[in-house]
């Protein structure tokens, strides 16, 4: 059934459920005079090439490429339209491998046909901290679809990866492979309904008018919880100290550092949007709050062509209650111009999802490691980790 995923070091689905095999790498590292020194081989018209995302022309050309191509919903109405700057953000992090960031050229026009990256990433399983890959962005263009070009990438990515002597790997689809190490579903919270309805992202409920939506989704102007504000650069220590300490409840969960969370948390316009509780006597940060900006192209409509979301990022609460938090992140998400929130059933979202009115959406998004096993299945409430 999976000609490829077969052959790679995963779960496999025979073995779901078999408590005797251990917990770790499924395979062990072998020495780098082992790994393959040359790329793979693509089929005739293509070549190899490391994408400089420094480079402007560059960068747009892999926008171009996702605009075009990236990850649709089922019913192919919205098509995922990440920008050049969240591209730039999301692809160099702190210690990021330019090799890494593989495009497929056809070679008489060097016309990019074909994306896949990594980054590099410490992630906390159980115990165990894994260095370890973090795969995304793998796009191949339609007219290029089901030549069997996604393994060669795949394969090409892990030789990479090899390489820098890391081992395993985590990267989230859509669709099911094997085998997920949880699934999560995808819910939305309406903050322009109108615009919502009219491009078909959701439907008046049944007994509802345009106006009675309206008034339902209806947010306050202001937030509410005292010292409440955009996080700056000099809360970098503070905001580590408190993430660091509330992703350890997760059996799995990013390791961040200062470095990291002065790349991946600090506010960037239209990229990525961060807020915190300065406890106004004390001056302590005792909650935060953050949301990534992902715009999807609209690809039906007449009136609309890009859907404004926010999805939800990183969030800790240990003083204002999470629901209260939440509700002052949508209310800031309103303010600038978002027409839905998004988030995962991750973490201890499901204790604000349904009360701040989310609906459920027809998405799901299953979470994947390569080269690593896990016992059990997760439920998706021990998974403190998002992937963009
Ligand atoms: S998930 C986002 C994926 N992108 C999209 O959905 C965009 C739109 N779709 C496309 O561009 C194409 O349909 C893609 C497949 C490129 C997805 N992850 O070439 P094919 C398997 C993994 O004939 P195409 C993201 O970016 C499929 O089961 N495998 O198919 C994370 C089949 O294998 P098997 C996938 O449709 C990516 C084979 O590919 C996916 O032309 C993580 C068919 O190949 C998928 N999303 O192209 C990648 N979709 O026969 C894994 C299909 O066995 C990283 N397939 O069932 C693993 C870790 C590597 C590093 C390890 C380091 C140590
Ligand atoms: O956005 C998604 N679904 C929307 C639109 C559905 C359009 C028809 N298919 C949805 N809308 C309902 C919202 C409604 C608002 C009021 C309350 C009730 C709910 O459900 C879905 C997620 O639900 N998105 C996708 O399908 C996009 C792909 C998701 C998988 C992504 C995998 C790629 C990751 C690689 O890193």
């Amino acid at each position: 059934r999976h000609k490829f995923w077969e052959t790679q070091p995963v779960g496999q689905f025979k073995d779901v459920g078999d408590a005797s095999l251990a917990e770790g790498p499924i395979e062990q590292p072998t020495p780098l005079s082992d790994v393959k020194q040359e790329p793979y081989n693509l089929p005739a018209p293509y070549e190899w090439v490391t994408c400089d995302l420094d480079s402007e022309e560059v960068c747009s050309e892999v926008y171009t490429l996702l605009t075009n191509n990236y990850v649709e919903d089922d019913e192919n109405m919205f098509r995922f339209n990440y920008s050049k700057e969240f591209l730039q953000w999301a692809l160099r992090p702190p210690g990021y491998f330019r090799s890494w960031h593989i495009g497929v050229r056809v070679k008489t026009s060097k016309k990019l046909v074909a994306f896949i990256t990594g980054i590099p990433a410490k992630i906390r399983v159980r115990d165990a901290v894994v260095l370890l890959a973090e795969v995304n962005f793998l796009c191949v263009h339609k007219k290029l679809r089901s030549k069997r070009l996604a393994p060669v990438m795949i394969k090409e990515v892990t030789r990479r990866v090899h390489l820098e002597n890391i081992w395993q790997a985590a990267y989230t689809a859509g669709v099911v492979l094997p085998t997920p190490i949880t699934t999560c579903q995808y819910w939305h919270r309406s903050l322009n309904p109108k615009k919502l309805i009219d491009v078909g992202f959701s439907r008046l409920g049944a007994r509802m008018t345009m106006s009675r939506t309206i008034k339902l989704y209806k947010l306050p102007e202001q937030t509410t919880t005292p010292g409440f504000r955009k996080m700056e650069p000099h809360d970098v220590p503070a905001v580590t100290r408190l993430l660091r300490n509330y992703l350890k409840q997760f059996a799995v969960a990013p390791d961040f550092d200062e470095n990291d969370v002065e790349h991946w948390l600090l506010p960037k316009e239209d990229v990525v949007d961060s807020y915190l509780v300065e406890s106004p006597e004390s001056h302590e940060i005792t909650d935060f709050c953050s949301f990534y900006t992902l715009p999807s192209s609209i690809l039906g409509s007449q009136t609309h062509s890009v859907l404004k979301a926010a999805y939800s990022y990183y969030n800790v609460s240990t003083k204002t209650p999470l629901l209260q938090l939440m509700n002052d992140a949508l209310i800031v998400a309103k303010k600038k111009e978002f027409d839905v929130f998004n988030a995962l059933d991750v973490m201890q979202n499901e204790t604000f999802l349904k009360e701040l009115k989310f609906g459920p959406g027809d998405g799901k998004l299953h979470y994947y490691l390569y080269n690593y096993r896990l016992k059990h299945i997760l439920r998706s409430s021990e998974l403190g980790l998002v992937l963009l």
